[in-house]
Protein backbone atom coordinates (compact mmCIF):
# COMPACT_ATOMS: atom_id res chain seq x y z
CA UNK A 1 0.00 0.00 0.00
CA UNK A 2 0.98 3.33 -0.75
CA UNK A 3 1.08 6.25 1.89
CA UNK A 4 -1.97 8.30 1.92
CA UNK A 5 -0.26 11.89 2.98
CA UNK A 6 -1.97 15.29 2.06
CA UNK A 7 1.15 16.86 0.86
CA UNK A 8 -0.36 20.51 1.90
CA UNK A 9 0.15 19.12 5.23
CA UNK A 10 3.10 17.96 5.55
CA UNK A 11 6.64 20.88 7.23
CA UNK A 12 8.18 21.15 3.93
CA UNK A 13 5.14 22.35 1.78
CA UNK A 14 4.58 25.13 4.07
CA UNK A 15 8.19 26.14 3.98
CA UNK A 16 7.73 25.99 0.12
CA UNK A 17 4.84 27.99 0.09
CA UNK A 18 7.22 31.04 2.29
CA UNK A 19 10.31 30.17 -0.59
CA UNK A 20 8.30 30.68 -3.55
CA UNK A 21 7.04 34.11 -2.55
CA UNK A 22 10.99 35.00 -3.54
CA UNK A 23 11.82 36.28 -7.05
CA UNK A 24 14.92 34.57 -8.01
CA UNK A 25 17.33 34.80 -11.15
CA UNK A 26 18.74 31.67 -12.25
CA UNK A 27 22.19 33.35 -13.49
CA UNK A 28 22.25 34.74 -9.85
CA UNK A 29 21.79 30.80 -8.97
CA UNK A 30 24.55 29.62 -12.14
CA UNK A 31 26.86 32.23 -10.07
CA UNK A 32 27.61 29.86 -6.74
CA UNK A 33 30.66 28.05 -7.10
CA UNK A 34 28.80 25.37 -5.92
CA UNK A 35 25.88 25.28 -7.98
CA UNK A 36 26.95 22.37 -11.27
CA UNK A 37 28.34 20.20 -8.18
CA UNK A 38 24.60 19.97 -6.78
CA UNK A 39 22.82 20.14 -9.77
CA UNK A 40 24.67 18.71 -12.63
CA UNK A 41 25.43 14.44 -12.56
CA UNK A 42 27.15 11.96 -14.46
CA UNK A 43 25.29 8.68 -14.81
CA UNK A 44 26.93 5.99 -17.47
CA UNK A 45 25.98 7.93 -20.89
CA UNK A 46 24.24 10.60 -19.39
CA UNK A 47 24.60 13.72 -18.50
CA UNK A 48 21.65 15.49 -16.51
CA UNK A 49 21.98 19.06 -15.98
CA UNK A 50 19.34 20.76 -13.63
CA UNK A 51 21.15 23.98 -12.99
CA UNK A 52 19.30 25.75 -15.44
CA UNK A 53 16.83 25.42 -13.34
CA UNK A 54 14.81 27.98 -11.11
CA UNK A 55 15.34 26.66 -7.74
CA UNK A 56 17.74 27.74 -4.92
CA UNK A 57 19.86 24.96 -3.11
CA UNK A 58 17.28 25.62 -0.20
CA UNK A 59 14.41 24.94 -1.97
CA UNK A 60 15.93 21.38 -3.73
CA UNK A 61 16.77 20.89 0.78
CA UNK A 62 12.61 21.51 1.23
CA UNK A 63 11.68 19.64 -1.79
CA UNK A 64 14.02 16.40 -0.86
CA UNK A 65 12.09 16.61 2.56
CA UNK A 66 8.70 17.05 1.23
CA UNK A 67 9.60 13.94 -0.62
CA UNK A 68 10.62 12.25 2.82
CA UNK A 69 8.00 13.54 4.51
CA UNK A 70 5.37 12.02 1.52
CA UNK A 71 6.42 8.74 2.37
CA UNK A 72 8.43 8.35 -1.26
CA UNK A 73 10.82 5.71 -0.14
CA UNK A 74 8.19 3.64 1.61
CA UNK A 75 6.22 4.28 -1.84
CA UNK A 76 9.38 2.77 -3.76
CA UNK A 77 9.52 -0.44 -1.82
CA UNK A 78 6.05 -0.98 -2.04
CA UNK A 79 6.15 -0.44 -5.88
CA UNK A 80 9.42 -2.96 -6.02
CA UNK A 81 7.96 -5.67 -3.59
CA UNK A 82 4.64 -6.07 -6.26
CA UNK A 83 2.31 -4.70 -3.32
CA UNK A 84 -1.24 -3.82 -4.83
CA UNK A 85 -0.44 -0.71 -5.43
CA UNK A 86 -2.85 0.10 -8.46
CA UNK A 87 -5.69 0.30 -5.51
CA UNK A 88 -9.06 0.83 -7.26
CA UNK A 89 -8.24 -2.01 -9.67
CA UNK A 90 -6.69 -4.08 -6.83
CA UNK A 91 -3.50 -4.97 -8.97
CA UNK A 92 -0.04 -4.58 -8.20
CA UNK A 93 2.49 -2.45 -10.78
CA UNK A 94 5.61 -4.74 -11.71
CA UNK A 95 7.08 -3.21 -14.98
CA UNK A 96 10.06 -3.13 -13.02
CA UNK A 97 9.64 -7.23 -12.67
CA UNK A 98 10.12 -7.04 -16.31
CA UNK A 99 13.35 -5.67 -16.27
CA UNK A 100 14.26 -7.57 -12.67
CA UNK A 101 14.24 -10.51 -14.96
CA UNK A 102 13.67 -12.85 -11.94
CA UNK A 103 10.06 -14.39 -12.66
CA UNK A 104 9.63 -17.86 -14.68
CA UNK A 105 6.61 -16.73 -16.55
CA UNK A 106 8.43 -13.37 -18.06
CA UNK A 107 11.34 -15.27 -19.26
CA UNK A 108 9.31 -17.95 -20.99
CA UNK A 109 7.34 -15.38 -22.36
CA UNK A 110 10.91 -13.87 -23.60
CA UNK A 111 11.66 -16.96 -24.64
CA UNK A 112 8.96 -17.47 -26.65
CA UNK A 113 9.71 -14.01 -28.54
CA UNK A 114 13.38 -14.64 -28.93
CA UNK A 115 12.75 -18.20 -30.83
CA UNK A 116 9.44 -15.96 -32.89
CA UNK A 117 11.35 -13.39 -34.06
CA UNK A 118 14.87 -15.21 -35.02
CA UNK A 119 12.49 -17.74 -37.07
CA UNK A 120 11.29 -14.36 -38.87
CA UNK A 121 14.50 -12.58 -39.63
CA UNK A 122 16.38 -16.07 -41.20
CA UNK A 123 13.39 -16.47 -43.10
CA UNK A 124 11.95 -19.40 -41.27
CA UNK A 125 8.46 -18.41 -40.19
CA UNK A 126 7.27 -18.11 -44.36
CA UNK A 127 4.11 -16.83 -45.27
CA UNK A 128 1.50 -18.62 -47.03
CA UNK A 129 3.48 -18.85 -50.37
CA UNK A 130 6.57 -19.97 -48.74
CA UNK A 131 7.79 -16.23 -49.21
CA UNK A 132 9.96 -14.57 -45.91
CA UNK A 133 8.14 -12.09 -44.27
CA UNK A 134 9.10 -8.45 -45.25
CA UNK A 135 6.89 -6.52 -43.43
CA UNK A 136 5.21 -6.71 -39.75
CA UNK A 137 2.07 -4.70 -38.75
CA UNK A 138 1.44 -3.80 -34.81
CA UNK A 139 -2.37 -3.16 -34.75
CA UNK A 140 -2.91 -1.81 -30.97
CA UNK A 141 -3.54 1.59 -29.34
CA UNK A 142 -2.91 3.28 -26.35
CA UNK A 143 -0.05 1.74 -23.97
CA UNK A 144 -0.36 -0.96 -26.91
CA UNK A 145 1.10 1.27 -29.57
CA UNK A 146 2.93 4.23 -28.09
CA UNK A 147 5.53 2.50 -26.45
CA UNK A 148 6.49 0.12 -29.16
CA UNK A 149 6.67 2.56 -31.48
CA UNK A 150 8.37 5.57 -29.93
CA UNK A 151 11.01 2.76 -28.84
CA UNK A 152 10.90 1.01 -32.65
CA UNK A 153 11.40 4.44 -34.44
CA UNK A 154 14.30 5.74 -32.03
CA UNK A 155 15.88 2.69 -32.62
CA UNK A 156 15.52 2.86 -36.78
CA UNK A 157 19.81 1.82 -37.28
CA UNK A 158 19.14 -1.19 -35.63
CA UNK A 159 16.36 -2.51 -37.99
CA UNK A 160 17.14 -5.88 -39.54
CA UNK A 161 14.89 -7.22 -42.86
CA UNK A 162 11.80 -6.66 -41.41
CA UNK A 163 10.01 -3.26 -42.23
CA UNK A 164 7.54 -2.26 -39.29
CA UNK A 165 4.27 -0.18 -39.65
CA UNK A 166 1.61 0.76 -36.68
CA UNK A 167 -1.63 1.01 -37.16
CA UNK A 168 -3.61 2.36 -33.88
CA UNK A 169 -6.84 4.59 -35.13
CA UNK A 170 -10.32 3.54 -35.60
CA UNK A 171 -10.12 5.99 -38.39
CA UNK A 172 -9.75 3.74 -41.24
CA UNK A 173 -7.72 6.08 -42.92
CA UNK A 174 -4.69 5.07 -41.29
CA UNK A 175 -5.47 1.47 -41.72
CA UNK A 176 -5.96 2.07 -45.70
CA UNK A 177 -2.86 4.03 -46.05
CA UNK A 178 -1.08 1.53 -44.46
CA UNK A 179 -2.35 -1.55 -46.09
CA UNK A 180 -2.16 -0.36 -49.52
CA UNK A 181 2.28 -0.78 -49.68
CA UNK A 182 2.14 -4.05 -48.26
CA UNK A 183 1.74 -7.60 -49.82
CA UNK A 184 -0.67 -9.99 -48.10
CA UNK A 185 2.17 -12.80 -48.71
CA UNK A 186 5.11 -10.79 -46.88
CA UNK A 187 3.05 -9.55 -43.94
CA UNK A 188 2.49 -10.26 -40.54
CA UNK A 189 0.07 -8.58 -38.33
CA UNK A 190 0.44 -8.86 -34.42
CA UNK A 191 -3.00 -7.68 -32.59
CA UNK A 192 -1.71 -6.12 -29.62
CA UNK A 193 -4.14 -5.63 -26.98
CA UNK A 194 -4.23 -6.37 -22.86
CA UNK A 195 -7.73 -6.94 -22.98
CA UNK A 196 -8.68 -7.88 -26.87
CA UNK A 197 -11.68 -6.17 -26.48
CA UNK A 198 -10.38 -2.68 -27.29
CA UNK A 199 -12.93 -1.29 -30.18
CA UNK A 200 -9.93 0.43 -32.61
CA UNK A 201 -7.66 -2.68 -32.31
CA UNK A 202 -10.58 -4.72 -33.03
CA UNK A 203 -12.24 -3.10 -35.35
CA UNK A 204 -8.78 -2.78 -36.93
CA UNK A 205 -7.82 -6.50 -36.97
CA UNK A 206 -10.87 -7.66 -38.15
CA UNK A 207 -10.07 -5.16 -41.56
CA UNK A 208 -6.81 -6.44 -41.58
CA UNK A 209 -7.95 -10.07 -41.66
CA UNK A 210 -10.57 -9.35 -44.28
CA UNK A 211 -7.70 -7.38 -46.69
CA UNK A 212 -5.72 -10.75 -46.22
CA UNK A 213 -8.32 -12.65 -47.22
CA UNK A 214 -9.50 -10.91 -49.88
CA UNK A 215 -6.04 -10.43 -51.45
CA UNK A 216 -4.79 -14.37 -51.68
CA UNK A 217 -5.34 -15.74 -47.88
CA UNK A 218 -7.28 -18.23 -46.76
CA UNK A 219 -8.67 -18.89 -43.25
CA UNK A 220 -6.19 -21.92 -43.25
CA UNK A 221 -3.31 -19.39 -43.59
CA UNK A 222 -4.45 -16.83 -40.91
CA UNK A 223 -1.67 -18.23 -38.50
CA UNK A 224 1.12 -17.70 -40.47
CA UNK A 225 0.26 -13.99 -40.81
CA UNK A 226 -1.91 -13.18 -37.52
CA UNK A 227 -0.18 -13.55 -33.84
CA UNK A 228 -1.25 -11.86 -30.99
CA UNK A 229 -0.13 -10.25 -27.61
CA UNK A 230 -2.61 -10.22 -25.41
CA UNK A 231 -4.19 -11.51 -21.22
CA UNK A 232 -6.90 -12.19 -23.01
CA UNK A 233 -6.34 -15.78 -24.14
CA UNK A 234 -10.26 -17.07 -25.03
CA UNK A 235 -10.51 -13.85 -26.84
CA UNK A 236 -7.49 -14.43 -28.80
CA UNK A 237 -8.78 -17.73 -29.81
CA UNK A 238 -12.08 -16.55 -30.93
CA UNK A 239 -10.16 -14.67 -33.48
CA UNK A 240 -8.89 -17.40 -35.04
CA UNK A 241 -5.49 -17.23 -34.05
CA UNK A 242 -4.12 -19.82 -32.58
CA UNK A 243 -2.96 -20.36 -28.96
CA UNK A 244 0.27 -21.22 -29.74
CA UNK A 245 0.88 -18.06 -31.87
CA UNK A 246 -0.43 -15.77 -28.49
CA UNK A 247 2.21 -13.83 -26.81
CA UNK A 248 1.09 -13.54 -22.96
CA UNK A 249 1.55 -11.01 -20.19
CA UNK A 250 -0.43 -10.68 -17.18
CA UNK A 251 -2.48 -7.55 -15.47
CA UNK A 252 0.00 -6.94 -13.21
CA UNK A 253 1.61 -5.03 -16.40
CA UNK A 254 -0.13 -1.82 -16.94
CA UNK A 255 -0.28 -0.68 -20.17
CA UNK A 256 1.30 2.47 -20.64
CA UNK A 257 4.26 0.80 -18.96
CA UNK A 258 3.92 -2.39 -20.81
CA UNK A 259 6.62 -2.04 -23.63
CA UNK A 260 8.93 -3.73 -21.77
CA UNK A 261 6.66 -6.85 -21.86
CA UNK A 262 5.49 -9.23 -25.10
CA UNK A 263 4.09 -5.97 -26.43
CA UNK A 264 7.18 -5.20 -27.20
CA UNK A 265 6.61 -8.01 -29.78
CA UNK A 266 7.05 -5.36 -32.85
CA UNK A 267 10.57 -3.88 -31.16
CA UNK A 268 11.88 -7.12 -31.07
CA UNK A 269 10.82 -7.70 -34.54
CA UNK A 270 12.36 -4.84 -35.76
CA UNK A 271 15.68 -4.62 -34.14
CA UNK A 272 16.24 -8.05 -33.19
CA UNK A 273 15.95 -10.19 -30.04
CA UNK A 274 19.48 -9.12 -28.60
CA UNK A 275 18.60 -5.14 -28.62
CA UNK A 276 15.22 -6.13 -27.27
CA UNK A 277 17.45 -7.51 -24.06
CA UNK A 278 19.43 -5.17 -23.96
CA UNK A 279 16.73 -1.98 -23.87
CA UNK A 280 15.57 -4.28 -20.28
CA UNK A 281 19.06 -3.79 -19.19
CA UNK A 282 19.34 -0.09 -19.24
CA UNK A 283 15.89 0.56 -17.85
CA UNK A 284 16.96 -2.09 -14.90
CA UNK A 285 20.21 0.04 -13.98
CA UNK A 286 17.53 3.12 -13.61
CA UNK A 287 15.26 1.20 -11.72
CA UNK A 288 18.09 0.01 -9.70
CA UNK A 289 19.37 3.97 -9.24
CA UNK A 290 15.82 4.67 -8.43
CA UNK A 291 15.16 2.10 -5.65
CA UNK A 292 19.13 2.33 -4.11
CA UNK A 293 19.97 5.56 -4.36
CA UNK A 294 19.79 8.82 -1.92
CA UNK A 295 17.38 11.70 -2.78
CA UNK A 296 19.53 14.24 -3.13
CA UNK A 297 21.60 12.24 -6.28
CA UNK A 298 18.45 9.90 -7.23
CA UNK A 299 17.91 11.46 -10.93
CA UNK A 300 14.14 11.01 -11.16
CA UNK A 301 13.56 11.69 -8.09
CA UNK A 302 15.17 15.21 -8.21
CA UNK A 303 13.70 16.13 -11.69
CA UNK A 304 9.75 15.00 -10.00
CA UNK A 305 10.76 17.31 -7.46
CA UNK A 306 12.07 20.19 -9.52
CA UNK A 307 8.53 19.69 -11.58
CA UNK A 308 6.45 19.90 -8.62
CA UNK A 309 8.25 23.61 -7.67
CA UNK A 310 7.39 24.96 -10.77
CA UNK A 311 3.81 22.89 -10.96
CA UNK A 312 2.56 23.52 -7.15
CA UNK A 313 4.26 26.39 -5.99
CA UNK A 314 5.70 28.96 -9.39
CA UNK A 315 2.13 27.89 -11.37
CA UNK A 316 3.84 26.80 -14.09
CA UNK A 317 1.70 23.79 -15.87
CA UNK A 318 3.61 22.53 -18.82
CA UNK A 319 6.28 21.40 -19.79
CA UNK A 320 7.86 20.70 -23.05
CA UNK A 321 9.99 17.85 -24.12
CA UNK A 322 12.12 18.62 -26.79
CA UNK A 323 14.73 15.95 -28.06
CA UNK A 324 17.44 17.16 -30.39
CA UNK A 325 16.73 13.95 -32.36
CA UNK A 326 14.93 13.10 -35.07
CA UNK A 327 14.06 9.39 -34.09
CA UNK A 328 12.65 10.82 -30.66
CA UNK A 329 10.00 12.09 -32.71
CA UNK A 330 7.91 10.00 -31.05
CA UNK A 331 8.83 10.66 -27.61
CA UNK A 332 6.58 13.73 -26.51
CA UNK A 333 3.26 11.88 -27.41
CA UNK A 334 4.38 8.52 -25.79
CA UNK A 335 5.11 10.74 -22.36
CA UNK A 336 2.11 12.88 -23.16
CA UNK A 337 0.56 8.65 -22.45
CA UNK A 338 2.73 8.08 -19.14
CA UNK A 339 2.36 11.52 -17.78
CA UNK A 340 -1.09 12.51 -17.98
CA UNK A 341 -2.98 9.17 -17.76
CA UNK A 342 -0.91 8.67 -14.67
CA UNK A 343 -1.05 11.76 -12.66
CA UNK A 344 -4.19 14.08 -14.37
CA UNK A 345 -6.56 13.34 -11.90
CA UNK A 346 -8.11 15.42 -9.27
CA UNK A 347 -9.09 12.55 -6.47
CA UNK A 348 -6.32 11.52 -4.06
CA UNK A 349 -5.42 8.22 -2.09
CA UNK A 350 -8.30 8.99 -0.01
CA UNK A 351 -10.99 9.23 -2.16
CA UNK A 352 -11.05 13.44 -1.79
CA UNK A 353 -10.80 16.02 -3.95
CA UNK A 354 -7.50 17.44 -4.03
CA UNK A 355 -6.99 21.44 -3.26
CA UNK A 356 -3.37 21.68 -5.30
CA UNK A 357 -2.31 21.35 -8.95
CA UNK A 358 -1.07 17.64 -9.68
CA UNK A 359 -0.42 16.09 -13.62
CA UNK A 360 0.99 18.78 -15.80
CA UNK A 361 0.08 19.48 -19.69
CA UNK A 362 3.08 17.52 -21.96
CA UNK A 363 4.08 18.27 -25.04
CA UNK A 364 6.59 19.19 -27.72
CA UNK A 365 8.11 18.08 -31.14
CA UNK A 366 11.74 17.48 -31.76
CA UNK A 367 14.33 19.89 -32.03
CA UNK A 368 14.77 21.96 -34.30
CA UNK A 369 11.31 22.12 -35.91
CA UNK A 370 10.03 23.31 -32.93
CA UNK A 371 12.68 26.04 -32.69
CA UNK A 372 10.76 27.56 -35.82
CA UNK A 373 6.97 26.77 -34.59
CA UNK A 374 6.20 27.20 -31.19
CA UNK A 375 9.40 28.45 -29.44
CA UNK A 376 8.27 31.80 -29.83
CA UNK A 377 5.60 31.65 -27.18
CA UNK A 378 8.43 30.03 -25.12
CA UNK A 379 10.77 32.90 -24.81
CA UNK A 380 8.50 35.70 -25.25
CA UNK A 381 4.84 34.27 -24.47
CA UNK A 382 3.37 35.43 -21.27
CA UNK A 383 3.78 31.66 -19.91
CA UNK A 384 6.55 30.39 -18.43
CA UNK A 385 7.09 26.55 -19.82
CA UNK A 386 9.77 24.53 -18.16
CA UNK A 387 11.93 22.74 -21.21
CA UNK A 388 13.61 19.89 -21.02
CA UNK A 389 16.33 19.31 -23.73
CA UNK A 390 17.77 15.78 -24.70
CA UNK A 391 20.64 15.52 -26.82
CA UNK A 392 22.37 13.24 -28.65
CA UNK A 393 26.31 13.44 -28.70
CA UNK A 394 27.32 11.11 -31.39
CA UNK A 395 24.41 10.53 -33.91
CA UNK A 396 24.19 6.84 -35.92
CA UNK A 397 25.07 8.97 -39.85
CA UNK A 398 28.02 10.67 -40.91
CA UNK A 399 26.86 13.87 -41.63
CA UNK A 400 28.44 15.75 -38.74
CA UNK A 401 28.07 19.15 -40.31
CA UNK A 402 24.52 18.57 -39.43
CA UNK A 403 24.88 17.23 -35.87
CA UNK A 404 27.20 19.96 -35.40
CA UNK A 405 24.37 22.41 -36.71
CA UNK A 406 21.37 20.64 -34.38
CA UNK A 407 23.29 20.79 -31.57
CA UNK A 408 24.98 24.19 -31.22
CA UNK A 409 20.46 24.62 -31.30
CA UNK A 410 20.05 22.17 -28.57
CA UNK A 411 22.68 24.58 -26.73
CA UNK A 412 22.10 27.67 -27.40
CA UNK A 413 18.42 27.49 -27.02
CA UNK A 414 18.86 26.65 -23.16
CA UNK A 415 21.41 29.26 -22.96
CA UNK A 416 18.82 31.82 -24.67
CA UNK A 417 16.18 31.18 -21.84
CA UNK A 418 18.30 31.82 -19.52
CA UNK A 419 20.09 34.31 -20.44
CA UNK A 420 17.37 36.62 -22.94
CA UNK A 421 18.67 40.26 -24.37
CA UNK A 422 18.50 43.17 -22.44
CA UNK A 423 17.36 46.54 -23.57
CA UNK A 424 20.90 47.56 -24.03
CA UNK A 425 22.01 44.60 -26.27
CA UNK A 426 18.77 45.40 -28.10
CA UNK A 427 19.95 48.89 -29.11
CA UNK A 428 23.55 47.76 -30.18
CA UNK A 429 21.83 46.23 -32.43
CA UNK A 430 19.14 47.91 -33.93
CA UNK A 431 19.28 51.50 -36.18
CA UNK A 432 18.74 54.52 -34.62
CA UNK A 433 15.48 55.46 -36.11
CA UNK A 434 14.44 51.94 -34.43
CA UNK A 435 11.33 52.90 -32.35
CA UNK A 436 10.62 51.90 -28.75
CA UNK A 437 7.70 49.15 -30.31
CA UNK A 438 10.01 47.75 -31.82
CA UNK A 439 12.86 47.84 -29.27
CA UNK A 440 10.52 46.21 -26.58
CA UNK A 441 9.21 43.61 -29.21
CA UNK A 442 13.39 42.57 -29.62
CA UNK A 443 13.69 42.29 -25.87
CA UNK A 444 14.16 38.64 -24.18
CA UNK A 445 13.39 38.77 -20.54
CA UNK A 446 14.96 35.50 -20.17
CA UNK A 447 14.81 33.39 -16.37
CA UNK A 448 13.18 30.90 -18.26
CA UNK A 449 13.84 27.55 -16.78
CA UNK A 450 15.65 24.05 -18.82
CA UNK A 451 16.85 21.34 -17.90
CA UNK A 452 19.38 19.61 -20.65
CA UNK A 453 20.19 15.88 -20.96
CA UNK A 454 23.08 15.04 -23.17
CA UNK A 455 23.32 10.99 -23.97
CA UNK A 456 26.44 9.52 -25.33
CA UNK A 457 24.54 7.79 -28.15
CA UNK A 458 21.02 6.78 -28.67
CA UNK A 459 21.60 3.04 -27.98
CA UNK A 460 18.48 0.29 -26.82
CA UNK A 461 20.47 0.62 -23.44
CA UNK A 462 20.45 4.37 -23.60
CA UNK A 463 16.99 4.47 -24.49
CA UNK A 464 15.78 1.94 -21.82
CA UNK A 465 17.57 3.95 -19.00
CA UNK A 466 15.67 7.23 -20.81
CA UNK A 467 12.51 5.50 -21.16
CA UNK A 468 12.48 4.73 -16.71
CA UNK A 469 13.96 7.71 -15.90
CA UNK A 470 10.54 9.03 -17.06
CA UNK A 471 8.65 6.32 -15.48
CA UNK A 472 9.75 7.03 -12.36
CA UNK A 473 9.69 10.73 -12.82
CA UNK A 474 5.96 10.46 -12.91
CA UNK A 475 5.50 7.48 -9.87
CA UNK A 476 7.02 10.15 -7.52
CA UNK A 477 4.87 12.83 -8.62
CA UNK A 478 1.96 10.79 -8.35
CA UNK A 479 3.15 9.87 -4.93
CA UNK A 480 3.40 13.06 -3.84
CA UNK A 481 0.27 14.45 -4.96
CA UNK A 482 -1.46 11.57 -2.86
CA UNK A 483 -3.11 10.32 -6.53
CA UNK A 484 -3.30 6.85 -7.98
CA UNK A 485 -0.64 7.14 -10.92
CA UNK A 486 -1.69 3.48 -12.09
CA UNK A 487 -5.69 3.61 -12.90
CA UNK A 488 -7.20 5.70 -15.91
CA UNK A 489 -10.80 5.92 -14.77
CA UNK A 490 -10.75 9.25 -17.12
CA UNK A 491 -10.74 7.44 -20.23
CA UNK A 492 -13.72 5.82 -19.48
CA UNK A 493 -16.72 8.12 -20.12
CA UNK A 494 -16.05 8.75 -23.47
CA UNK A 495 -15.95 5.19 -24.29
CA UNK A 496 -19.73 4.54 -22.83
CA UNK A 497 -21.34 7.71 -24.39
CA UNK A 498 -20.26 6.45 -27.96
CA UNK A 499 -21.52 3.03 -27.72
CA UNK A 500 -25.52 4.71 -27.88
CA UNK A 501 -24.84 7.40 -30.51
CA UNK A 502 -23.15 4.74 -32.58
CA UNK A 503 -26.08 3.05 -32.54
CA UNK A 504 -28.13 5.90 -33.00
CA UNK A 505 -26.19 6.68 -36.20
CA UNK A 506 -26.15 2.91 -37.67
CA UNK A 507 -30.28 3.24 -37.03
CA UNK A 508 -30.27 6.91 -38.01
CA UNK A 509 -32.42 7.80 -35.42
CA UNK A 510 -31.99 10.46 -32.39
CA UNK A 511 -31.24 9.56 -28.85
CA UNK A 512 -31.65 11.70 -25.40
CA UNK A 513 -28.32 14.27 -24.99
CA UNK A 514 -27.90 17.49 -24.37
CA UNK A 515 -29.20 20.06 -26.86
CA UNK A 516 -25.80 20.76 -28.88
CA UNK A 517 -24.83 17.25 -29.13
CA UNK A 518 -28.41 16.09 -30.47
CA UNK A 519 -28.04 19.31 -32.70
CA UNK A 520 -24.48 17.89 -34.19
CA UNK A 521 -25.56 14.28 -34.88
CA UNK A 522 -28.78 15.94 -36.57
CA UNK A 523 -26.21 18.34 -38.91
CA UNK A 524 -24.02 14.97 -39.29
CA UNK A 525 -26.71 12.93 -40.47
CA UNK A 526 -28.01 16.00 -42.75
CA UNK A 527 -24.55 16.46 -44.20
CA UNK A 528 -24.12 12.47 -44.93
CA UNK A 529 -23.73 10.94 -48.10
C1 LIG B 1 -2.78 2.49 -20.72
C2 LIG B 1 -4.20 2.41 -20.96
C3 LIG B 1 -4.58 2.37 -22.42
C4 LIG B 1 -4.50 1.01 -23.07
C5 LIG B 1 -5.28 1.04 -24.38
C6 LIG B 1 -5.23 -0.25 -25.12
O1 LIG B 1 -2.27 2.49 -19.65
O2 LIG B 1 -4.71 1.39 -20.23
O3 LIG B 1 -3.89 3.28 -23.22
O4 LIG B 1 -3.18 0.63 -23.27
O5 LIG B 1 -6.60 1.40 -24.12
O6 LIG B 1 -5.78 -1.28 -24.35
P1 LIG B 1 -5.63 -2.78 -24.78
O7 LIG B 1 -4.19 -3.12 -24.79
O8 LIG B 1 -6.40 -3.57 -23.77
O9 LIG B 1 -6.21 -2.89 -26.16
Amino acid sequence: MLPKIDPTTTKSWAKLSELSAKETSISDLLKNSNRLDQFTFDFSDFHFDFSKNNLSSDVMQSLINLAEECGLKEGIKAMFDGDPINETESRSVQHVALRAREKEEVEKELRKVKSFTEKLHSGDWTGYSGKKITDIVNIGIGGSDLGPKMITYALRPYWKNVTPHFISNVDAAQTVETLEGLNPETTLFIIASKTFTTQETITNALSARSWFLENGGTKETISKHFVAVSTNEPAVTEFGILSENMFEFWEWVGGRFSLWSVIGLSIACAVGFDEFEKLLQGAKEMDDHFRTTETSKNLPIISAMIGIWYNNFKGYNSMAILPYDHRLRYLPSYLQQVDMESNGKYVDRSGNEVNYQTGPIIWGEPGTNGQHAFYQLIHQGTKIIPCEFIGIVNPAHKFSDHHEKLLANFFAQSEALLTGKSRSQVLNEVDDEADEILINSKIFKGNRPSTSILIKELNPFNLGKLIAYYEHRVFTQGLIWNIFSFDQWGVELGKQLSKPILKEIKENREGNHDHSTISLLKKFQSMRK
